[in-house]
């Protein structure tokens, strides 16, 4: 989507403080950190929101779930994190590029 930010990030477009990546995947700072550690885990392909995803998303989103730990951990939040996935306007949602919210302070 050539107007959404999160996919000109992916494309390195626009800078980010890109903490992991990889194929499918990327990580990086959120711009407006509401907690010590805010981070922002996206998948590389453009999907909307969470109530966008399709059955063949299924893997993808298992591997993004499986990587969410790993982030945190690599990151400092070794004792514990939040989540967060907003989904739609009244749901929150600013970016409407699909992204996993991580949260947290280093232990
Ligand atoms: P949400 O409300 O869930 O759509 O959150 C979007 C988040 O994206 C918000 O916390 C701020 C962050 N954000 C928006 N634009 C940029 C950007 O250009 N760079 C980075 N790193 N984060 C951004």
């Amino acid at each position: 989507m050539s107007d959404c930010i999160f996919c000109k990030i992916a494309a390195k477009q626009i800078p980010a403080g890109v903490v992991y990546e990889d194929e499918n995947m990327l990580c990086f700072k959120d711009i407006n950190p509401s907690a010590p550690v805010h981070l922002l885990l996206i998948p590389k392909k453009h999907i909307d929101s969470l109530a966008h995803l399709e059955g063949g998303d299924a893997a993808l989103v298992a591997e993004m779930m499986l990587k969410v730990p790993q982030i945190a951990a690599a990151n400092g939040l070794t004792h514990g994190f939040k989540t967060q996935i907003n989904t739609g306007k009244g749901g929150g949602q600013e970016v409407f590029h699909l992204h996993i919210h991580i949260l947290g302070r280093p232990a």
